[in-house]
Protein backbone atom coordinates (compact mmCIF):
# COMPACT_ATOMS: atom_id res chain seq x y z
CA UNK A 1 0.00 0.00 0.00
CA UNK A 2 1.76 3.17 -1.14
CA UNK A 3 1.00 6.14 0.50
CA UNK A 4 1.11 8.70 -1.88
CA UNK A 5 -0.69 12.16 -1.80
CA UNK A 6 -1.14 13.79 -4.95
CA UNK A 7 -3.49 15.42 -6.72
CA UNK A 8 -3.91 12.54 -9.17
CA UNK A 9 -4.02 9.93 -6.75
CA UNK A 10 -7.41 9.34 -4.53
CA UNK A 11 -6.85 9.16 -1.09
CA UNK A 12 -8.64 7.82 1.36
CA UNK A 13 -9.62 10.95 2.85
CA UNK A 14 -11.19 12.01 -0.25
CA UNK A 15 -13.25 8.87 -0.31
CA UNK A 16 -13.92 10.37 3.35
CA UNK A 17 -15.63 13.32 2.17
CA UNK A 18 -17.39 11.31 -0.59
CA UNK A 19 -18.97 9.08 1.34
CA UNK A 20 -20.19 11.82 3.92
CA UNK A 21 -20.97 13.93 1.35
CA UNK A 22 -23.52 11.08 -0.26
CA UNK A 23 -24.33 10.05 2.72
CA UNK A 24 -26.49 13.63 3.55
CA UNK A 25 -23.71 15.34 5.68
CA UNK A 26 -23.37 18.47 4.28
CA UNK A 27 -21.09 20.12 7.49
CA UNK A 28 -18.53 19.17 9.51
CA UNK A 29 -17.88 20.83 13.09
CA UNK A 30 -14.72 20.73 14.25
CA UNK A 31 -11.63 21.44 15.70
CA UNK A 32 -8.34 20.33 14.26
CA UNK A 33 -4.22 18.96 15.00
CA UNK A 34 -1.92 16.94 13.02
CA UNK A 35 -4.22 13.90 13.40
CA UNK A 36 -6.61 15.22 11.15
CA UNK A 37 -4.95 17.60 8.70
CA UNK A 38 -4.41 14.88 5.78
CA UNK A 39 -9.01 15.55 6.02
CA UNK A 40 -8.68 19.23 6.97
CA UNK A 41 -6.79 19.63 3.43
CA UNK A 42 -9.37 18.08 1.43
CA UNK A 43 -12.02 20.13 2.56
CA UNK A 44 -10.91 22.63 0.62
CA UNK A 45 -11.26 21.11 -2.66
CA UNK A 46 -14.48 20.35 -1.98
CA UNK A 47 -17.91 22.14 -2.45
CA UNK A 48 -19.95 19.70 -0.98
CA UNK A 49 -18.99 20.11 2.54
CA UNK A 50 -18.34 22.64 5.04
CA UNK A 51 -15.85 22.49 7.88
CA UNK A 52 -17.05 24.93 10.91
CA UNK A 53 -14.11 25.59 12.84
CA UNK A 54 -14.85 25.62 16.35
CA UNK A 55 -12.02 26.83 19.02
CA UNK A 56 -12.64 24.31 21.50
CA UNK A 57 -13.74 20.38 21.15
CA UNK A 58 -16.45 20.66 23.78
CA UNK A 59 -17.75 23.60 21.45
CA UNK A 60 -17.33 21.72 18.38
CA UNK A 61 -19.35 18.66 19.83
CA UNK A 62 -22.34 20.93 21.08
CA UNK A 63 -22.25 22.45 18.10
CA UNK A 64 -22.33 19.15 15.99
CA UNK A 65 -25.49 18.18 18.79
CA UNK A 66 -27.06 21.11 17.80
CA UNK A 67 -27.12 20.43 14.39
CA UNK A 68 -28.42 16.83 14.60
CA UNK A 69 -31.27 18.15 16.71
CA UNK A 70 -32.46 20.56 14.29
CA UNK A 71 -32.18 18.56 11.37
CA UNK A 72 -33.16 15.61 12.61
CA UNK A 73 -30.05 13.64 10.59
CA UNK A 74 -26.89 12.56 12.11
CA UNK A 75 -24.27 14.94 12.74
CA UNK A 76 -20.00 15.07 12.09
CA UNK A 77 -17.82 16.52 14.76
CA UNK A 78 -14.09 15.92 14.21
CA UNK A 79 -11.40 16.64 16.87
CA UNK A 80 -7.70 15.66 17.44
CA UNK A 81 -6.62 12.42 18.95
CA UNK A 82 -6.73 12.11 23.21
CA UNK A 83 -6.60 15.66 23.94
CA UNK A 84 -9.18 16.29 21.72
CA UNK A 85 -11.37 13.59 22.74
CA UNK A 86 -10.99 14.32 26.07
CA UNK A 87 -11.71 18.15 25.64
CA UNK A 88 -15.12 16.65 23.93
CA UNK A 89 -16.06 14.53 26.10
CA UNK A 90 -18.64 16.27 28.09
CA UNK A 91 -20.70 17.20 25.48
CA UNK A 92 -20.23 14.21 23.66
CA UNK A 93 -21.88 12.75 27.20
CA UNK A 94 -24.93 15.05 27.37
CA UNK A 95 -25.10 14.20 23.74
CA UNK A 96 -25.36 10.28 24.44
CA UNK A 97 -27.78 10.66 27.82
CA UNK A 98 -30.07 12.88 25.12
CA UNK A 99 -29.61 10.13 22.54
CA UNK A 100 -28.49 12.19 20.20
CA UNK A 101 -27.41 10.77 16.39
CA UNK A 102 -23.66 12.12 16.45
CA UNK A 103 -20.69 10.62 14.87
CA UNK A 104 -17.57 11.56 16.37
CA UNK A 105 -14.12 11.51 14.69
CA UNK A 106 -10.91 11.43 16.17
CA UNK A 107 -7.30 11.62 14.19
CA UNK A 108 -5.28 9.24 16.41
CA UNK A 109 -1.64 8.36 16.27
CA UNK A 110 0.21 6.98 13.02
CA UNK A 111 0.23 3.25 13.10
CA UNK A 112 3.73 3.00 12.89
CA UNK A 113 4.21 4.77 16.16
CA UNK A 114 1.76 3.19 18.04
CA UNK A 115 4.02 0.82 19.75
CA UNK A 116 6.81 3.16 20.12
CA UNK A 117 4.23 4.65 22.96
CA UNK A 118 3.95 8.64 21.43
CA UNK A 119 2.59 11.93 22.43
CA UNK A 120 -1.54 11.48 21.96
CA UNK A 121 -1.44 8.38 22.12
CA UNK A 122 -4.09 6.53 24.14
CA UNK A 123 -6.75 3.71 23.43
CA UNK A 124 -9.14 6.48 22.19
CA UNK A 125 -12.47 3.72 21.37
CA UNK A 126 -11.83 2.10 24.72
CA UNK A 127 -12.09 5.94 26.46
CA UNK A 128 -15.08 6.75 24.22
CA UNK A 129 -16.79 3.03 24.74
CA UNK A 130 -19.27 3.58 27.61
CA UNK A 131 -20.84 6.38 26.68
CA UNK A 132 -21.14 5.58 22.92
CA UNK A 133 -23.55 3.86 21.28
CA UNK A 134 -20.39 2.00 19.06
CA UNK A 135 -17.24 2.42 18.93
CA UNK A 136 -14.42 1.72 16.13
CA UNK A 137 -11.17 1.98 15.00
CA UNK A 138 -10.76 2.50 11.59
CA UNK A 139 -8.35 -0.34 10.50
CA UNK A 140 -8.06 0.22 6.47
CA UNK A 141 -8.15 2.78 4.20
CA UNK A 142 -10.34 0.84 1.77
CA UNK A 143 -13.02 -0.04 4.12
CA UNK A 144 -13.07 3.63 5.16
CA UNK A 145 -16.34 4.92 3.29
CA UNK A 146 -18.27 2.24 4.18
CA UNK A 147 -17.28 2.77 8.02
CA UNK A 148 -18.61 6.10 7.53
CA UNK A 149 -21.87 5.47 6.27
CA UNK A 150 -22.31 2.28 8.97
CA UNK A 151 -21.27 4.84 11.19
CA UNK A 152 -24.34 7.58 10.36
CA UNK A 153 -26.88 4.81 9.78
CA UNK A 154 -25.87 3.20 13.68
CA UNK A 155 -26.09 6.74 14.90
CA UNK A 156 -29.54 7.30 13.84
CA UNK A 157 -31.27 3.80 14.24
CA UNK A 158 -33.60 3.51 17.18
CA UNK A 159 -32.83 3.76 19.74
CA UNK A 160 -30.38 7.10 18.41
CA UNK A 161 -26.90 8.20 19.72
CA UNK A 162 -23.58 9.13 19.12
CA UNK A 163 -21.07 6.58 17.25
CA UNK A 164 -17.15 6.89 17.83
CA UNK A 165 -14.58 6.22 15.44
CA UNK A 166 -11.02 6.54 15.68
CA UNK A 167 -8.87 6.89 12.50
CA UNK A 168 -4.87 6.76 12.29
CA UNK A 169 -3.34 9.74 10.25
CA UNK A 170 -1.48 7.58 8.47
CA UNK A 171 -4.84 6.02 7.22
CA UNK A 172 -6.25 9.44 5.53
CA UNK A 173 -3.45 9.63 3.37
CA UNK A 174 -3.41 6.05 1.97
CA UNK A 175 -3.75 5.65 -1.87
CA UNK A 176 -7.07 3.43 -2.35
CA UNK A 177 -8.99 2.92 -6.08
CA UNK A 178 -11.79 5.68 -6.70
CA UNK A 179 -15.25 4.39 -4.94
CA UNK A 180 -18.74 5.01 -5.59
CA UNK A 181 -19.48 5.28 -1.64
CA UNK A 182 -23.26 4.50 -1.46
CA UNK A 183 -26.28 6.27 0.61
CA UNK A 184 -27.11 5.79 3.79
CA UNK A 185 -30.12 3.84 4.37
CA UNK A 186 -32.72 5.32 5.78
CA UNK A 187 -33.75 3.55 9.48
CA UNK A 188 -35.96 0.86 9.12
CA UNK A 189 -39.59 2.38 9.15
CA UNK A 190 -41.11 0.82 11.89
CA UNK A 191 -44.83 0.17 12.03
CA UNK A 192 -47.90 1.11 14.48
CA UNK A 193 -47.98 -0.83 17.41
CA UNK A 194 -50.12 -3.91 17.77
CA UNK A 195 -53.67 -3.49 17.49
CA UNK A 196 -54.10 -5.28 20.91
CA UNK A 197 -51.81 -2.74 22.42
CA UNK A 198 -53.65 0.27 21.31
CA UNK A 199 -56.96 -0.95 22.55
CA UNK A 200 -55.06 -1.96 25.45
CA UNK A 201 -54.05 1.80 26.09
CA UNK A 202 -57.50 2.80 24.82
CA UNK A 203 -58.91 1.06 28.15
CA UNK A 204 -56.00 2.30 30.07
CA UNK A 205 -56.99 5.83 29.47
CA UNK A 206 -60.52 5.14 29.69
CA UNK A 207 -60.54 3.79 32.94
CA UNK A 208 -58.74 6.59 34.57
CA UNK A 209 -60.38 9.77 36.35
CA UNK A 210 -57.00 11.58 36.81
CA UNK A 211 -54.72 11.17 33.90
CA UNK A 212 -51.16 12.83 33.24
CA UNK A 213 -49.22 12.90 30.02
CA UNK A 214 -45.55 12.81 29.84
CA UNK A 215 -43.86 13.67 26.62
CA UNK A 216 -40.35 12.80 26.11
CA UNK A 217 -37.94 14.11 23.39
CA UNK A 218 -38.29 11.29 20.74
CA UNK A 219 -41.87 13.05 20.12
CA UNK A 220 -40.07 16.19 19.16
CA UNK A 221 -37.35 14.42 17.29
CA UNK A 222 -39.66 12.30 15.61
CA UNK A 223 -42.05 15.83 14.98
CA UNK A 224 -45.00 14.63 16.36
CA UNK A 225 -45.73 17.42 19.17
CA UNK A 226 -48.93 18.02 17.67
CA UNK A 227 -50.55 14.58 17.92
CA UNK A 228 -49.07 14.22 21.72
CA UNK A 229 -50.76 17.49 22.50
CA UNK A 230 -54.01 16.31 20.69
CA UNK A 231 -53.94 13.47 22.65
CA UNK A 232 -53.59 15.47 25.55
CA UNK A 233 -56.44 17.38 24.61
CA UNK A 234 -58.85 15.01 24.00
CA UNK A 235 -57.93 13.21 27.30
CA UNK A 236 -57.82 16.06 29.15
CA UNK A 237 -55.10 15.42 30.87
CA UNK A 238 -52.25 18.16 32.08
CA UNK A 239 -49.35 17.41 30.13
CA UNK A 240 -45.57 17.65 31.36
CA UNK A 241 -41.85 17.62 29.47
CA UNK A 242 -40.28 14.60 30.78
CA UNK A 243 -37.29 15.76 33.14
CA UNK A 244 -34.05 17.29 31.34
CA UNK A 245 -35.93 17.69 27.56
CA UNK A 246 -33.49 18.40 24.79
CA UNK A 247 -36.77 19.92 22.71
CA UNK A 248 -39.63 21.01 23.18
CA UNK A 249 -40.89 17.73 22.89
CA UNK A 250 -44.76 18.88 22.24
CA UNK A 251 -45.86 22.25 21.96
CA UNK A 252 -45.88 24.49 24.88
CA UNK A 253 -48.37 27.01 23.54
CA UNK A 254 -51.11 24.00 24.30
CA UNK A 255 -53.55 24.69 27.19
CA UNK A 256 -52.44 21.00 28.09
CA UNK A 257 -48.82 22.19 28.62
CA UNK A 258 -47.64 22.58 31.96
CA UNK A 259 -44.15 22.52 32.05
CA UNK A 260 -41.56 19.97 32.58
CA UNK A 261 -41.38 17.74 35.18
CA UNK A 262 -37.86 18.73 37.37
CA UNK A 263 -35.93 16.51 38.45
CA UNK A 264 -36.60 16.66 41.93
CA UNK A 265 -38.72 14.59 44.04
CA UNK A 266 -40.73 17.82 44.79
CA UNK A 267 -41.80 18.40 41.41
CA UNK A 268 -42.65 14.93 40.90
CA UNK A 269 -44.65 15.03 44.00
CA UNK A 270 -46.60 18.24 42.23
CA UNK A 271 -46.96 16.17 39.42
CA UNK A 272 -48.59 13.24 40.66
CA UNK A 273 -50.17 14.81 43.24
CA UNK A 274 -53.73 14.34 42.44
CA UNK A 275 -52.99 11.42 39.22
CA UNK A 276 -54.57 8.21 39.11
CA UNK A 277 -52.31 6.91 35.73
CA UNK A 278 -49.31 8.42 33.54
CA UNK A 279 -48.75 7.84 29.95
CA UNK A 280 -44.97 8.24 29.02
CA UNK A 281 -44.68 9.12 25.10
CA UNK A 282 -41.43 8.26 24.05
CA UNK A 283 -40.49 9.59 27.42
CA UNK A 284 -37.39 8.76 29.28
CA UNK A 285 -38.41 9.80 33.40
CA UNK A 286 -35.10 10.35 35.37
CA UNK A 287 -34.08 11.37 38.86
CA UNK A 288 -31.72 14.20 39.37
CA UNK A 289 -28.40 14.66 41.78
CA UNK A 290 -30.32 14.09 44.84
CA UNK A 291 -31.65 10.65 46.89
CA UNK A 292 -34.59 11.81 48.34
CA UNK A 293 -37.38 9.17 47.68
CA UNK A 294 -37.14 5.88 45.49
CA UNK A 295 -41.29 5.97 44.48
CA UNK A 296 -40.32 9.57 42.83
CA UNK A 297 -43.91 8.08 40.66
CA UNK A 298 -46.24 6.98 43.23
CA UNK A 299 -47.15 3.21 42.56
CA UNK A 300 -50.88 4.09 43.58
CA UNK A 301 -50.38 6.02 40.04
CA UNK A 302 -51.06 3.20 36.83
CA UNK A 303 -48.37 3.40 34.38
CA UNK A 304 -48.18 2.85 30.54
CA UNK A 305 -45.79 4.24 27.73
CA UNK A 306 -45.32 4.17 24.34
CA UNK A 307 -41.62 3.81 22.65
CA UNK A 308 -40.40 2.88 19.63
CA UNK A 309 -38.03 0.15 20.82
CA UNK A 310 -38.45 -1.93 23.64
CA UNK A 311 -34.58 -0.78 24.24
CA UNK A 312 -35.83 2.87 25.08
CA UNK A 313 -35.02 3.41 28.55
CA UNK A 314 -37.69 4.44 30.69
CA UNK A 315 -36.21 5.80 33.96
CA UNK A 316 -38.17 5.51 36.62
CA UNK A 317 -41.29 4.65 34.63
CA UNK A 318 -42.74 0.91 34.87
CA UNK A 319 -45.48 0.46 32.35
CA UNK A 320 -48.00 -1.97 32.96
CA UNK A 321 -49.26 -0.94 29.06
CA UNK A 322 -46.53 -1.18 26.79
CA UNK A 323 -46.68 0.31 23.16
CA UNK A 324 -43.88 0.13 20.76
CA UNK A 325 -43.94 1.31 17.39
CA UNK A 326 -43.46 4.54 15.19
CA UNK A 327 -43.98 7.10 17.34
CA UNK A 328 -46.64 9.34 14.80
CA UNK A 329 -48.32 6.33 13.40
CA UNK A 330 -49.13 4.91 16.76
CA UNK A 331 -50.10 8.36 18.62
CA UNK A 332 -52.82 8.25 15.38
CA UNK A 333 -54.06 5.15 15.94
CA UNK A 334 -54.61 5.60 19.66
CA UNK A 335 -56.17 9.20 18.82
CA UNK A 336 -58.63 7.69 16.38
CA UNK A 337 -59.59 4.46 18.80
CA UNK A 338 -59.91 6.98 21.35
CA UNK A 339 -62.57 9.23 20.10
CA UNK A 340 -64.51 6.72 18.32
CA UNK A 341 -64.88 5.26 22.16
CA UNK A 342 -65.27 8.48 23.30
CA UNK A 343 -68.34 8.96 20.77
CA UNK A 344 -70.13 5.86 21.14
CA UNK A 345 -70.35 6.55 24.54
CA UNK A 346 -72.04 9.72 25.38
CA UNK A 347 -71.96 9.13 29.20
CA UNK A 348 -67.61 8.67 29.17
CA UNK A 349 -67.45 11.60 26.60
CA UNK A 350 -69.30 13.51 28.62
CA UNK A 351 -67.49 12.93 31.72
CA UNK A 352 -63.86 13.26 29.87
CA UNK A 353 -65.31 16.98 28.06
CA UNK A 354 -65.83 18.01 31.45
CA UNK A 355 -62.53 17.09 32.70
CA UNK A 356 -60.90 18.36 29.17
CA UNK A 357 -62.77 21.93 29.45
CA UNK A 358 -61.31 22.05 33.32
CA UNK A 359 -57.92 21.35 32.26
CA UNK A 360 -57.54 23.83 29.49
CA UNK A 361 -59.28 26.31 31.27
CA UNK A 362 -56.72 25.58 34.12
CA UNK A 363 -53.74 25.45 31.65
CA UNK A 364 -54.57 29.39 29.90
CA UNK A 365 -55.39 30.93 33.16
CA UNK A 366 -51.77 29.43 35.15
CA UNK A 367 -49.95 30.84 31.66
CA UNK A 368 -51.18 34.42 32.47
CA UNK A 369 -50.47 34.60 36.28
CA UNK A 370 -47.52 33.17 35.53
CA UNK A 371 -46.49 35.46 32.56
CA UNK A 372 -47.79 38.75 34.91
CA UNK A 373 -45.56 37.30 37.88
CA UNK A 374 -42.77 37.10 36.40
CA UNK A 375 -42.82 40.69 34.71
CA UNK A 376 -44.14 42.20 37.71
CA UNK A 377 -40.92 40.84 40.01
CA UNK A 378 -39.03 43.73 41.16
CA UNK A 379 -35.10 43.84 41.74
CA UNK A 380 -33.10 46.91 44.04
CA UNK A 381 -31.62 49.14 41.17
CA UNK A 382 -28.58 48.01 39.49
CA UNK A 383 -30.69 44.73 39.03
CA UNK A 384 -33.32 42.92 37.18
CA UNK A 385 -34.94 39.89 38.35
CA UNK A 386 -34.32 36.52 36.55
CA UNK A 387 -37.84 35.89 35.97
CA UNK A 388 -38.77 39.20 35.16
CA UNK A 389 -35.79 38.96 32.81
CA UNK A 390 -36.70 35.89 30.91
CA UNK A 391 -40.29 36.52 30.34
CA UNK A 392 -38.65 40.48 28.72
CA UNK A 393 -36.45 38.67 26.86
CA UNK A 394 -38.90 36.27 25.43
CA UNK A 395 -41.50 39.24 24.45
CA UNK A 396 -38.62 41.04 22.98
CA UNK A 397 -37.44 38.07 20.63
CA UNK A 398 -39.07 37.54 17.43
CA UNK A 399 -41.62 34.71 16.79
CA UNK A 400 -39.72 32.59 15.04
CA UNK A 401 -36.73 32.69 17.27
CA UNK A 402 -35.43 29.24 18.35
CA UNK A 403 -34.27 29.29 22.13
CA UNK A 404 -31.08 27.38 23.86
CA UNK A 405 -31.92 27.20 26.99
CA UNK A 406 -28.51 27.24 29.99
CA UNK A 407 -30.10 29.17 32.57
CA UNK A 408 -29.72 27.03 34.85
CA UNK A 409 -31.36 28.08 38.35
CA UNK A 410 -34.16 29.94 35.88
CA UNK A 411 -34.68 27.95 33.40
CA UNK A 412 -37.91 26.58 34.94
CA UNK A 413 -38.59 30.17 33.93
CA UNK A 414 -38.09 29.53 30.49
CA UNK A 415 -39.97 26.36 29.67
CA UNK A 416 -42.90 28.11 31.76
CA UNK A 417 -43.12 31.58 29.62
CA UNK A 418 -41.81 30.62 26.25
CA UNK A 419 -44.36 29.98 23.27
CA UNK A 420 -43.07 27.07 21.65
CA UNK A 421 -44.80 25.66 19.04
CA UNK A 422 -42.17 23.28 17.02
CA UNK A 423 -40.16 21.43 18.49
CA UNK A 424 -37.06 23.20 17.48
CA UNK A 425 -38.27 26.49 19.60
CA UNK A 426 -36.58 24.94 22.72
CA UNK A 427 -33.71 23.00 23.02
CA UNK A 428 -30.65 21.83 25.84
CA UNK A 429 -28.56 19.60 26.12
CA UNK A 430 -28.88 19.15 29.39
CA UNK A 431 -29.46 15.44 30.50
CA UNK A 432 -26.17 14.67 31.07
CA UNK A 433 -25.78 17.51 33.08
CA UNK A 434 -22.62 18.93 31.99
CA UNK A 435 -22.54 22.60 31.46
CA UNK A 436 -20.99 24.78 28.39
CA UNK A 437 -23.22 23.80 25.96
CA UNK A 438 -25.86 26.30 25.09
CA UNK A 439 -23.74 28.82 22.88
CA UNK A 440 -22.18 25.79 20.90
CA UNK A 441 -25.76 24.13 20.48
CA UNK A 442 -26.92 27.40 19.02
CA UNK A 443 -24.07 27.36 16.33
CA UNK A 444 -25.34 23.90 15.54
CA UNK A 445 -28.63 25.01 15.39
CA UNK A 446 -28.54 28.12 13.45
CA UNK A 447 -26.29 26.13 10.93
CA UNK A 448 -28.67 23.54 10.55
CA UNK A 449 -31.66 26.15 9.92
CA UNK A 450 -30.15 28.99 8.23
CA UNK A 451 -31.76 32.19 8.47
CA UNK A 452 -33.22 31.61 11.62
CA UNK A 453 -32.65 33.70 14.52
CA UNK A 454 -31.35 31.84 17.43
CA UNK A 455 -31.55 33.15 21.40
CA UNK A 456 -29.01 31.89 24.20
CA UNK A 457 -30.34 32.43 27.64
CA UNK A 458 -27.76 30.96 30.01
CA UNK A 459 -25.96 31.72 33.55
CA UNK A 460 -22.83 33.39 33.77
CA UNK A 461 -20.84 30.17 35.41
CA UNK A 462 -22.35 28.16 32.62
CA UNK A 463 -21.36 30.81 29.90
CA UNK A 464 -17.40 29.86 31.31
CA UNK A 465 -17.58 25.99 30.79
CA UNK A 466 -18.08 27.27 27.02
CA UNK A 467 -17.78 30.66 25.75
CA UNK A 468 -15.26 29.41 22.58
CA UNK A 469 -18.24 28.91 20.59
CA UNK A 470 -19.19 32.58 20.38
CA UNK A 471 -16.20 32.98 18.27
CA UNK A 472 -17.72 30.50 15.74
CA UNK A 473 -20.92 32.30 15.87
CA UNK A 474 -19.13 35.28 15.06
CA UNK A 475 -16.89 33.57 12.94
CA UNK A 476 -19.59 32.63 10.63
CA UNK A 477 -21.99 35.34 11.10
CA UNK A 478 -24.56 33.73 13.40
CA UNK A 479 -28.03 35.83 13.56
CA UNK A 480 -27.94 34.48 17.53
CA UNK A 481 -28.27 36.73 20.70
CA UNK A 482 -27.05 35.39 23.60
CA UNK A 483 -28.56 36.79 26.79
CA UNK A 484 -26.37 35.62 29.71
CA UNK A 485 -28.23 36.32 33.53
CA UNK A 486 -25.51 37.38 35.49
CA UNK A 487 -25.61 36.67 39.17
CA UNK A 488 -21.79 36.61 39.56
CA UNK A 489 -21.69 33.42 40.71
CA UNK A 490 -23.25 29.74 41.16
CA UNK A 491 -27.00 30.24 42.35
CA UNK A 492 -28.28 27.34 42.26
CA UNK A 493 -25.25 25.43 44.28
CA UNK A 494 -26.04 28.40 46.79
CA UNK A 495 -29.63 26.91 46.70
CA UNK A 496 -28.74 23.66 47.42
CA UNK A 497 -26.39 24.32 49.84
CA UNK A 498 -29.14 26.66 51.94
CA UNK A 499 -31.77 23.53 51.80
CA UNK A 500 -32.20 21.23 54.27
CA UNK A 501 -30.61 18.43 52.39
CA UNK A 502 -26.69 20.27 52.60
CA UNK A 503 -27.50 22.47 55.92
CA UNK A 504 -30.14 20.81 57.87
CA UNK A 505 -28.14 22.87 60.59
CA UNK A 506 -29.70 26.01 59.63
CA UNK A 507 -33.24 24.76 60.94
CA UNK A 508 -31.82 25.38 64.25
CA UNK A 509 -32.13 29.04 66.33
CA UNK A 510 -28.60 29.16 66.56
CA UNK A 511 -27.09 28.53 63.20
CA UNK A 512 -23.87 29.66 62.20
CA UNK A 513 -24.28 32.60 59.62
CA UNK A 514 -20.63 33.25 59.41
CA UNK A 515 -20.13 30.01 58.75
CA UNK A 516 -22.30 29.55 56.18
CA UNK A 517 -21.06 32.86 54.34
CA UNK A 518 -17.76 30.96 54.18
CA UNK A 519 -19.10 27.71 52.80
CA UNK A 520 -20.81 29.74 50.04
CA UNK A 521 -17.23 31.67 49.31
CA UNK A 522 -16.60 29.04 46.37
CA UNK A 523 -20.14 29.68 44.75
CA UNK A 524 -19.35 32.92 43.62
CA UNK A 525 -17.89 34.70 40.88
CA UNK A 526 -17.31 37.84 42.82
CA UNK A 527 -13.04 38.31 43.79
CA UNK A 528 -12.43 39.71 39.62
CA UNK A 529 -15.80 39.90 38.33
CA UNK A 530 -16.12 38.52 34.64
CA UNK A 531 -16.28 41.16 31.86
CA UNK A 532 -18.55 39.26 29.91
CA UNK A 533 -19.35 42.03 27.20
CA UNK A 534 -15.56 42.37 26.88
CA UNK A 535 -15.16 38.43 26.49
CA UNK A 536 -17.78 39.10 23.07
CA UNK A 537 -16.21 41.50 21.84
CA UNK A 538 -12.98 39.62 22.07
CA UNK A 539 -14.91 36.92 20.04
CA UNK A 540 -15.66 39.19 17.37
CA UNK A 541 -19.64 40.22 18.33
CA UNK A 542 -21.20 43.15 19.93
CA UNK A 543 -22.02 43.56 23.36
CA UNK A 544 -23.71 45.60 25.89
CA UNK A 545 -24.41 44.96 30.17
CA UNK A 546 -27.68 46.36 31.09
CA UNK A 547 -28.76 46.67 34.82
CA UNK A 548 -32.46 47.30 34.22
CA UNK A 549 -35.59 45.96 32.80
CA UNK A 550 -36.12 48.64 29.92
CA UNK A 551 -32.83 48.80 28.75
CA UNK A 552 -32.65 44.62 28.73
CA UNK A 553 -35.78 44.55 26.48
CA UNK A 554 -34.87 47.51 24.43
CA UNK A 555 -31.52 45.77 23.90
CA UNK A 556 -33.17 42.29 23.29
CA UNK A 557 -35.14 44.40 20.29
CA UNK A 558 -31.97 46.12 18.91
CA UNK A 559 -29.79 42.88 18.84
CA UNK A 560 -32.11 40.73 17.14
CA UNK A 561 -33.53 43.90 14.50
CA UNK A 562 -29.42 44.24 13.87
CA UNK A 563 -29.19 40.17 12.26
CA UNK A 564 -26.03 40.00 13.95
CA UNK A 565 -24.70 38.32 16.67
CA UNK A 566 -24.75 40.17 20.07
CA UNK A 567 -24.07 39.44 23.58
CA UNK A 568 -26.45 40.94 26.30
CA UNK A 569 -24.66 40.85 29.70
CA UNK A 570 -27.48 41.21 31.78
CA UNK A 571 -27.07 41.81 35.94
CA UNK A 572 -29.36 40.27 37.36
CA UNK A 573 -30.76 39.52 41.18
CA UNK A 574 -29.91 36.35 43.33
CA UNK A 575 -32.02 34.47 45.41
CA UNK A 576 -29.89 33.45 48.21
CA UNK A 577 -31.17 33.38 51.38
CA UNK A 578 -27.79 32.98 53.06
C1 LIG B 1 -19.07 20.83 33.54
C2 LIG B 1 -19.79 21.08 34.82
N1 LIG B 1 -19.10 21.44 35.92
C3 LIG B 1 -19.75 21.71 37.07
C4 LIG B 1 -21.09 21.57 37.16
C5 LIG B 1 -21.82 21.79 38.49
N2 LIG B 1 -22.78 22.90 38.42
C6 LIG B 1 -24.10 22.66 38.31
S1 LIG B 1 -25.01 24.04 38.32
C7 LIG B 1 -23.65 25.02 38.50
C8 LIG B 1 -23.77 26.51 38.62
C9 LIG B 1 -24.23 27.19 37.36
O1 LIG B 1 -24.11 28.58 37.50
P1 LIG B 1 -24.76 29.56 36.46
O2 LIG B 1 -24.64 29.03 35.10
O3 LIG B 1 -24.22 30.92 36.69
O4 LIG B 1 -26.31 29.50 36.80
P2 LIG B 1 -27.06 29.98 38.14
O5 LIG B 1 -27.12 28.79 39.04
O6 LIG B 1 -26.26 31.10 38.73
O7 LIG B 1 -28.40 30.38 37.67
C10 LIG B 1 -22.49 24.24 38.53
C11 LIG B 1 -21.13 24.77 38.67
C12 LIG B 1 -21.76 21.12 36.02
N3 LIG B 1 -23.07 20.89 36.00
N4 LIG B 1 -21.10 20.92 34.85
MG1 LIG C 1 -24.88 32.42 37.84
Amino acid sequence: MAVIDSEATTTAAQTALQALAKAGVDVVFGNPGTTELPLIKEFARTDSLRYVLALHEGAATAAAAGHALATGRPAVAMVHAMPGLGNAMSMYYNAWRSGVPLVLIAGSQHRRLQHLDPVLQADLVDVARSISKRVWEVKTAEDLPEVLVRALEDAAAPPSGPVFLSVPIDLWSEAVDPVDPRPARPSAQLGPAATEGVEALTEFLLEASAPVIVTGDLVGRRRCGDLAAELAELVGAPAHWAPQASLASMPSTSDCYRGPIFADAGSFARVFAKADAVLGIGANIVPSILFERPDLIPASVRAASITETPAEALGVLVPEVALHGDLPATLRLVIDSLRARLDADPKAGAAVSTRRDAVLADGAAKRSRLRRSALDATAPDGFVAPRAAVATILEAAPDDVFVVDEAVSSSGWVSLLGSFSDPLGYTTLSKGGALGYAVGVAAGVSVGSPGRPGLVILGDGALMYGPQALWTIANEELPIVTCVLNNNGYQILKDFMVSPHFSPELATEDADRDDLAAQLAPLRIEGPVLDLAGLARSCGMESVRVQDLESCRDAVEAAFASGSPWLIDISVTASERG
